[in-house]
């Protein structure tokens, strides 16, 4: 058997070296040369613990290799990025691109999975550009299973953190959606050779909601935080010590507020949802805005710390540590961290320190020349203000005793005990 993967992003690329590590064939595809090339060189392009070596076995064992267009295969894979344009649509283009690619190569037998997050009736788009392509062969229609295709279809998302990838492909529950059961049931044949757990069977429409749901599912919560910390912060009461009491209630579980949501996909995800049904989606685009102000909040706190200070903003140093959307990685798409940086190096400060201990030189649209990306211990000693912004684990362990008489902004709650 051989499986195409189409895009070899953050989800295909290890998709297939899992694949090929238990001994299927498998072709990647990309349309960036410089992907390809560095597969077939063994190497990885993104950052993802576990997969280099993967990655590597694969490639040299000959289970993987990497191509700029599709090849005939058994199975075709579509993991390719489904961002939204600048009024919150989907755009369905790399999809689109990815079908039509696909269509060339198809065979009477082949089993087509788009894995990609995508809005309700993405599926059966697909399933229609690759039917506008390929008159000669039949595809199947939505919930009916009395003719057999000659293409089966799915859609089975992927629920992978990043930072955990590797080990969430094998051990996460899979969503097999199918445009029938007949294609559901070919595909989850397939996931069974890497997936340990459960494959869920149900229908592609429900299969694509479910995975809206799951991002939005934490969207929603991680907005009740951060509308929390605003109330509390009016209120001048601790957030943190208060979500670790409403905790302990045995039905409670409030998320943690932060400077916002960042990344591509919680932050993305619910404008497909709020687009598909934009009258009925009211929380869930109220969530999307808290969570999008949230920097703003941040930003005026740090003009009423300058005020505080009596000082002119020229005359005092600022120090922001961290950079990236979460934690422990060096992903700053979407990083709520990044954009108030940004707005910092322009705020008129005598210098801006930049902590990022995962990223060796300063990210493009810092304005100011007083920014500089330096090492934690020399921002802090320099800095008058300093502000946390990522809950990376070096600022956790860090001598604390290094933040007396500065003025502190903590997003995250990580001195909230200061
Ligand atoms: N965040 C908070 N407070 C929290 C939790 C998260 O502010 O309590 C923030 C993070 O700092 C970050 C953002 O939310 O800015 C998103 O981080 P995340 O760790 O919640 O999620 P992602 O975007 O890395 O991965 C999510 C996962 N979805 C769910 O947990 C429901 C992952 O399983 C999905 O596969 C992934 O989206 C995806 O590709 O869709």
């Amino acid at each position: 058997m051989i499986v195409s993967i189409i895009g070899l992003g953050y989800i295909g690329l290890p998709t297939a070296a899992v694949l090929a590590s238990k001994g299927v064939r498998v072709v990647g595809v990309d349309v960036d040369q410089y992907t390809v090339d560095t597969v077939n060189q063994g190497k990885v392009h993104i950052v993802e613990p576990g997969l280099d070596g993967l990655v590597f076995k694969a490639v040299y064992s000959n289970y993987l290799k990497a191509v700029a267009k599709p090849e005939k295969a058994d199975v075709f894979m579509v993991a390719v990025p489904t961002p939204f344009t600048d009024n919150n649509k989907p755009d369905l283009s790399f999809v689109k691109a990815a079908a039509k690619a696909i269509s060339k190569v198809l065979e009477k037998g082949n089993l087509v999975i788009l894995e990609s997050t995508s809005p309700v009736g993405t599926t059966e788009k697909m399933l229609e550009w690759m039917r506008e392509e390929r008159s000669d062969l039949s595809f199947p229609e939505f919930g009916c299973d009395r003719v057999k295709a000659d293409i089966a279809v799915t859609y089975c998302p992927e629920r992978v953190l990043p930072g955990q990838v590797v080990r969430e492909l094998v051990e996460n529950d899979r969503i097999i959606g199918g445009v029938t059961l007949r294609c559901a049931e070919q595909a989850v044949e397939l996931y069974k050779i890497f997936v340990e757990a459960d494959c869920l069977i149900t229908d592609c429409r429900t299969a694509e909601l479910s995975k809206l749901v799951e991002n939005s599912f934490r969207d929603v919560n991680i907005a009740f935080a951060n509308e929390l910390s605003i109330i509390c912060d009016k209120l001048d009461i601790n957030v943190w010590d208060l979500i670790k009491l409403a905790n302990r209630h045995p039905r409670v579980n409030v998320l943690q507020p932060g400077p916002g949501v960042g990344g591509h996909c919680i932050a993305v995800d619910p404008w497909f949802i709020i687009d598909s049904a934009p009258d009925e989606a009211q929380l869930i685009r109220t969530a999307r805005l808290v969570n999008d102000s949230k920097p703003t909040f941040v930003l005026n706190k740090v003009s009423q710390i300058v005020e505080s200070t009596g000082k002119e903003i020229s005359k005092l140093r600022i120090a922001c540590l961290g950079l990236a959307f979460k934690p422990n990685i060096d992903d700053l798409r979407g990083s709520p961290a990044l954009s108030i940086a940004q707005k910092i190096s322009n705020m008129g400060f005598r210098s801006t320190f930049l902590v990022e201990p995962n990223i060796d030189c300063i990210p493009t649209g810092f304005g100011s020349e007083n920014t500089e990306l330096i090492k934690l211990e020399m921002a802090i000693k320099s800095a008058d203000i300093i502000i946390l912004l990522v809950d990376h684990a070096p600022f956790k362990l860090m001598d604390l005793s290094l933040l007396s008489g500065k003025q502190v902004i903590d997003t995250r709650g990580i001195w909230s005990y200061l």
